[in-house]
């Protein structure tokens, strides 16, 4: 599949960012329309160099959904969002190092998606970004990714599209590559892992946005089943040239217009791990003299600095790769996209926490305890925590 464009450029659909039946009219008028749009991306996908045929090779198989669903962040706070296979974060993934992966993605929601491998060297038209390697998986249809499990260590995937709600409302998941000459697991011989996945959202813009991105869908499907929608009324352009070009015979970009009345940026009020927030946290658990793995990833849109009570960890893989030379700590920047492994050894019994020390996000809504806090349990400890012991006293 040919695919030289160096620049494909994409502004926005309107499901992303806005046109309505209105400014539809507006973007169409006057301009010629390119026959090039989208043209490269018919007979998608093309078949990943290598890989097996379809059907024929040793791949190991997922089958992933996506569709709109209510999940309850912490008891009593219900959202409604959107999950792949029904659950927030998505299945975790575990593969081989080197095998072959078959992904098929259905969409079951009336809007647009794509997924990305975040840290895996798959070939570029698996990557999952939609009109720059593919085109967006549309309402009711199915796509396959195939690509080569490599390289190995902690990583995750997630909708590549309108990633700031998508991501923000819940579809991303943990993807593990195991080697057998997985270095961390030889030097250190853990016992147990564990796999965190960090994330925040803004429960009102997620409320808003999606019912707002649900409207405009409808309005573009009315609008393609009526033809009157077509890759240049979706204002996506081949090149930077094309764009500018466009704009010279009065197309206005979206974000030159007001769309939003007052265009905002979501500011979270629910900092989440494995979807859920404090007290709803899944506990880590460890046992004296024991040692174990934990797997960290942001996948949300702020920074989390994880702080561990009574210990220090060693900090020992950098987005899944190990580093040469661990670093001792017990706070870790974890940024937006990043992953890391720590190794922690049970040398303190007791309850401890495990938080993110900006205390801005160990709240839900505003309000501590909560967010972004976990504890590391000593297993077979007689909890001493008893609060009226103090008071007794
Ligand atoms: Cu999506």
């Amino acid at each position: 599949m040919d695919l030289n464009r160096r620049l494909f450029m994409t502004l926005s659909l309107m499901g992303a960012a806005g046109l309505s039946l209105e400014n539809y009219a507006e973007a169409n008028s006057g301009v010629k329309r390119p026959e090039h749009a989208m043209s490269h991306m018919m007979n998608w996908p093309p078949k990943p160099k290598g890989a097996p045929p379809d059907g024929k090779g040793n791949y190991r198989e997922f089958h992933i959904d996506v569709q709109l669903m209510t999940h309850e962040i912490v008891p009593g706070m219900l959202i409604h969002t959107l999950g792949f296979n029904g659950q927030v974060p998505g299945p975790l993934l575990r593969v081989k190092e080197g095998e072959w992966v078959k992904v098929n993605f259905r969409n079951k929601t009336p809007l647009m998606h794509t997924i990305h491998w975040h840290g895996l060297t798959v070939p570029y038209a698996m990557d999952g970004v939609p009109y720059v390697t593919q085109p967006p998986v549309m309402p009711g249809k199915e796509y396959v990714y195939r690509f080569k499990a490599e390289p190995y260590g902690t990583h995750f995937y997630h909708c590549h599209w309108g990633t700031v709600l998508h991501m923000h409302a819940g579809m991303y998941g943990g993807f593990i590559v195991e080697s057998d000459n997985d270095p961390i697991r030889k030097k250190y011989g853990y016992t147990r892992e564990y796999i965190l996945i960090l994330s925040a959202l803004d429960s009102n813009f997620i409320r808003n946005e999606l019912n707002n991105m649900l409207q405009r869908m409808a309005q573009r499907m009315t609008l393609m089943k009526a033809g009157r929608l077509d890759s240049w009324t979706t204002a996506h352009f081949d090149s930077l040239d094309d764009f500018k070009s466009a704009l010279k015979r009065g197309f206005v970009p979206p974000y030159a217009r007001s769309r939003r009345a007052q265009a905002s940026l979501p500011s979270p009020d629910f900092f989440t791990i494995n979807g859920k927030s404090y007290p709803a946290t899944e506990p880590i658990h460890i046992r004296e003299n024991e040692t174990i793995r934990v797997r960290l990833m942001n996948a949300g849109s702020e920074n989390h600095h994880m702080h561990l009570h009574g210990h220090d960890f060693l900090h020992v893989c950098n987005d899944g790769a190990p580093l040469t030379h661990p670093i001792v700590g017990n706070t870790l920047p974890v940024g937006p996209g990043k992953t890391a492994d720590i190794i922690i050894k049970g040398t303190n019994p007791g309850i401890w926490t495990f938080h993110d020390h900006d205390t801005r996000r160990v709240t839900n809504n505003g309000m501590y305890p909560g967010g972004c806090l976990t504890t590391l349990n000593y297993d077979g400890l007689q909890s001493h925590f008893k609060p009226s012991i103090a008071l007794d006293e």
